[in-house]
């Protein structure tokens, strides 16, 4: 009987989650990422769009990416100087020694967590890629606001990730439904650490020994 009037309501196919991520201070924070576990669904096939974390002016670009398990992501130097990309993260070690332009090497991950990235050469250098088992995800910009796009009706556990997020992740979770309403939108409101980065040396983009 239920199942019956449930067949004749005008389901939504998808919905939009909005996203706001502040510090307790009220600024936005940007580079959070934004994860939408839905209770019911299998893991799906991962994405096959290849994905990439450049190398910009001797940094990470973009410097938090969220991709899917077992996805595979190049790293493009767009720098004349050298870079020595590697992580020792337990999700994933590896290395690509001192390189100009783009490996051939595609570095795959396989296991879900966080992969902080250096490089061997430049201490300041400092990315991380946050790897999802659930194929939903975004990551905030400078307003501090993210969307995931194109979410199937059901109930969903959704968190948030940041580098420097004070409290364990599992403090972010919140249950949403998306159901006939269609969007929704949550808020929060994240104590972050004190930003610890090495600070940057004084290297000339040209003429540099790398
Ligand atoms: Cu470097």
């Amino acid at each position: 009987m239920l199942a019956a009037v449930l067949a004749l309501a005008p389901l939504a196919q998808s919905a939009d989650l909005r996203a706001t991520v502040r510090d307790d201070q009220g600024r936005a924070v940007a580079d959070a990422v934004v994860v939408a576990v839905p209770h019911d669904a299998a893991p799906q096939a991962g994405r096959s769009r290849a994905e990439q974390v450049e190398q910009i002016d001797l940094e990470f670009v973009p410097h938090v990416k969220a991709i899917q398990t077992g996805t595979a992501v190049s790293f493009p130097n767009r720098d004349d100087v050298r870079h020595h990309v590697y992580s020792f993260s337990p999700a994933k070690r590896f290395e690509l020694p001192l390189y100009v332009g783009t490996p051939a090497q595609r570095v795959v991950f396989d296991q879900p967590g966080v992969v902080a990235i250096g490089c061997n050469i430049h201490d300041w250098m400092v990315g991380y890629l946050y790897v999802s088992p659930s194929p939903h995800f975004a990551t905030t910009g400078a307003q501090g606001t993210a969307r995931i796009a194109g979410l199937p009706a059901g109930r969903y556990t959704v968190h948030v990730w940041h580098p420097r997020l004070a409290a364990a992740e599992e403090t972010t979770r919140r249950p949403v439904e998306l159901g006939a309403e269609g969007n929704a939108a949550l808020e929060w409101v994240v104590a972050l650490k004190p930003e610890t980065r090495v600070r940057r040396a004084p290297v000339s983009r040209r003429g540099g020994r790398y």
